[in-house]
């Protein structure tokens, strides 16, 4: 390979201010210096694999500053810090990230371009870290940068998982998982930190020594911590993610070695690492699994033990612990942080009961993100007792102080039935519950805490989710960005309110074209994707309607999937009625054991193979279903969508954050009113939303009719069409009954209201359909939700934490 001669070696055109940054040639020779003294590879004889990996040491080293500062400043404040305890931060790749966050995105460009390497490909290049399911995963990772953005002293705590969420293949339309292994590549962003590790026990038993109890553990593993550095929009703080390994705590047995007995030689080894073998791909629905236990009190014990190491080494009472840190509990995966907390204050501190009680739950905070009730994490008492037995005692206690403090009736018990509550242990051991939208909030008062929240009226409050708009708008949708920059200045990447003040140029037609020319570009890369990929020839002038988000019968691909058989099914029946093309998009996986979603993946994939092969239809409609969505393939498609889909049954989604990304990126929203949906319909207006559907008192008094499905679908001759085809095997004809099951479902056991809202979903589509025809007013109202859209940055969300739940104030002076 032939490098071309240093020219661009002035200052790099860079909007970042204040951060002494590098110029290309600097970076070019970093990137060549650790190619070579890193690496040990020769420019001329180096892969994709070892470009990248210099390009990401190259960019870890610029990071350094602003990470050392941050944590300096933090020690020499005594400031309050925040811990961010979550099972999954879903933080996708991170070279691009941090180019765009410290300014180098044009210098790295040049300076790869100088070696004759492409940027793109090297970003391409870069497998997505998935330790994550999505929503709650994929809030933890948005919140790590809005903090380092906003200036939090704040670590994430989480795990090391060596296989993220599976992959996934279609195999005959049908989900087919392969494990995912994103460390089969070492990981340029991490630093293993052998010397923070700590013991983790489990089983055994408690026993009274000197009237005191304490815990004797049958197994011990060793967390090990992994650190990796996030920096802010434009390197002025910085957080840190710290992620635990699984190691064993007792050497390898080199006589069992010796005598030919490998297994057991390994065993203790193969133990402490399955702890941070895999991510459990099930969302919204508890594993109940025994390894699951163990991960959530791995990664919460070890997180609690370097939490008080930090804080002993800077102050000396544990009584001030909630002076000088926040502990924030993502879902209740980490409740066991309130006993553990108590044990370790107690049992190792030598802390009093009442004492204990009253610091942890005054550093503690529980976040809930969700309602359905089989997704609230219970344990059986006897699991609990065998695996955490000093805990499952603490528990007793705990459960018992409060019922003689508050009187309380026997429905609100942390232990019922042999099970342990784990949302109602985290709601009584945190000073603060939170939901994540307005209605998700209110509906969590009257529903799931119901008695608790009248024992405790002060304690549940609402921070509606956000999303870092460095990632959903500036790394992901550089065309609008740069229009938005042009347009209103640079200001919004930091204060995203600054969106307000596009709201007159909706007006201007000038402005209307470079917006919809903006869009177009992002259709267009988008459509060359798919052909690319999937071999499906797609019109970027159609609407690109768009819903992505893991599949679960609540979020009803299924209402949509029948939405797109009755639209095809219209079409060709009169192909010449002045139909808007559309391509419908899907993308999501199921969790590998739930049979309906596989179910409703299969039929999208029947549906479309037999759409986009319709020669009367071609023009009009086609089906893309990309397997193995992520965040990258999000990146790719969310600012390359007109029509957002957030049709959730009302009163099911907690928030949604996909809803924001793409009104953010100026798609209109066809929805319920659900989560925070409801927010972004009255922020952006009514007359911007496609509103339908019943409501979440309104889903609960149709349930009461056993018959709303069946009297539904008699009085919709569209939903009628559509599931006599699907029951006939139009979509399936080699094998006609395959979704008999299916259809005796959407008739008979509708619990997600599908048929309910059916009519509703086809009026509000043929809506967006007519609208779409005068882009003028289309386009108007696109531009109207960019602009009323700052409020859903993860930014703001991560102030009303500071503000209403950690009292943290910005490190930050500005
Ligand atoms: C999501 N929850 C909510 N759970 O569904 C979504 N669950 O409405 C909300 O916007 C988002 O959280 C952020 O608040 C989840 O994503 C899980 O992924 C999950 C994982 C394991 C166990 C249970």
């Amino acid at each position: 390979m032939t490098a071309s001669p240093v020219t661009a070696s002035s200052a790099p055109a860079s909007s970042v201010s204040g951060l002494a940054r590098p110029t290309v040639d600097a970076l070019r020779a970093k990137i060549l210096h650790h190619l070579e003294y890193t690496l040990a590879k020769d420019a001329g004889h180096s892969s994709r694999y070892d470009w990248r990996m210099a390009t990401s040491f190259a960019i870890r080293d610029e990071m350094l500053k602003p990470w050392f500062a941050a944590t300096r400043q933090t020690y020499d404040t005594g400031a309050k810090r925040v811990y961010y305890l979550s099972m999954e931060f879903l933080i996708g790749r991170l070279l691009e990230d941090a180019m765009i966050n410290l300014g180098l995105h044009e210098t790295i460009a040049a300076a790869l371009a100088a070696e004759g390497q492409t940027l793109s490909d090297i970003i391409e290049d870069e497998p997505d870290a998935a330790l994550g399911n999505g929503g709650l995963g994929r809030l933890a990772a948005c919140f790590l940068e809005s903090m380092a953005t906003v200036g939090v002293p704040a670590h994430g705590y989480g795990i090391r998982y060596e296989h993220g969420l599976f992959r996934q293949r279609f195999e005959g339309g049908q989900q087919v998982e392969t494990p995912e292994d994103w460390l089969s590549q070492p990981h340029p962003w991490e630093f293993a930190r052998p010397e923070a590790a700590y013991i983790v026990g489990f089983k055994g038993h408690s026993e009274l020594r000197r009237g005191k109890s304490v815990w004797v553990p049958g197994e011990t593993v060793k967390a090990s911590a992994y650190d990796t550095p996030v920096v802010g929009w434009q390197g002025k703080w910085a957080s840190t993610l710290r992620l635990w390994a699984g190691l064993p705590t007792t050497q390898f047995d080199l006589e069992r070695f010796n005598n030919g007995d490998y297994t057991a030689a390994a065993a203790p080894e193969a133990l402490a690492r399955t702890l941070s073998r895999v991510l459990y791909p099930d969302d919204t629905t508890p594993a109940g699994k025994e390894l699951r236990l163990k991960q959530e009190y791995f990664m919460t014990s070890a997180a609690l033990q370097d939490i008080l190491r930090r804080y002993q080494s800077q102050f000396s009472t544990l009584a001030d612990l909630p002076k000088h840190v926040a502990i924030q509990l993502n879902d209740t995966h980490p409740a066991i942080a309130g006993p553990e907390l108590m044990r370790l204050l107690m049992d190792q501190h030598d802390m009093g009961w009442d004492e204990a009680q009253t610091v942890a739950r005054a550093t503690l905070g529980y976040t809930n993100h969700t309602l359905l009730p089989e997704a609230l994490e219970r344990w059986s008492t006897y699991l609990m007792g065998s695996v955490l037995p000093r805990h499952m005692e603490i528990i007793q206690r705990i459960d018992e102080d409060h019922a003689k403090a508050h009187k309380r009736p026997p429905s609100v018990g942390i232990v019922q039935h042999n099970e342990v509550k784990m949302g109602d242990l985290a709601f009584i051991m945190s000073h603060k519950v939170n939901g994540v939208s307005a209605l998700h909030s209110e509906l969590v008062k009257e529903t799931v805490f119901h008695d608790l929240h009248k024992l405790h009226p002060d304690r549940i409050t609402n921070e509606t989710n956000g999303v870092t708009p460095r990632r959903w708008m500036r790394l992901s949708n550089p065309a609008l960005s740069t229009l938005l920059d042009e347009t209103i200045g640079e200001g919004w990447t930091r204060d995203l309110d600054h969106l307000k003040t596009l709201e007159p140029f909706a007006q201007d037609a000038a402005f209307r074209e470079k917006f919809a020319a903006a869009k177009r570009a992002n259709k267009v890369a988008l459509a060359g994707w798919v052909q690319d990929t999937m071999g499906i020839d797609i019109n970027p002038d159609a609407m690109f309607d768009i819903q992505i988000k893991r599949l679960h019968e609540y979020k009803r691909q299924l209402l949509n999937c029948f939405e797109t058989i009755a639209l095809w099914h219209n079409m060709r029946q009169t192909p010449d009625a002045g139909w808007t093309p559309r391509v419908k998009f899907f993308g999501g996986k199921s969790a590998p054991g739930y049979f309906v979603a596989k179910e409703i993946i299969h039929l999208i994939n029947d549906v479309a193979r037999t759409i986009n092969a319709d020669p009367v239809t071609g023009h009009l409609l086609k089906v893309v279903y990309p397997p193995n969505y992520n965040v990258s393939m999000a990146q790719r498609l969310i600012p390359a969508a007109d029509l957002s889909e957030q049709i959730s049954t009302a009163g099911k989604e907690a928030s949604g954050t996909g809803n924001m990304k793409l009104t953010l990126n100026g798609a209109l929203t066809i929805g319920t009113l659900d989560g925070a949906n409801v927010e972004i319909r009255d922020l952006v207006g009514a007359d911007n939303f496609f509103l339908f559907g019943l409501t979440a008192d309104g889903v609960e008094k149709r349930r009461k009719n056993i018959n709303h499905a069946r009297e539904a679908i008699e009085d919709s001759q569209n939903l009628r069409d559509v599931l006599q085809m699907i029951v006939e095997g139009r979509f399936s004809p080699e094998e006609p009954d395959r979704y008999h099951g299916l259809v005796d479902r959407a008739w008979h056991h509708d619990h997600y209201l599908v048929a309910a809202d059916f009519d509703s979903y086809w009026e509000a589509q043929r809506a967006a359909d007519a609208l779409y025809r005068t882009p003028q007013d289309w386009n108007r109202k696109a531009i109207l939700n960019v602009a009323r859209s700052g409020f859903f940055s993860s930014d703001r969300t991560i102030r009303g934490y500071m503000a209403d739940i950690w009292d943290v104030p910005s490190a930050l002076k500005d």
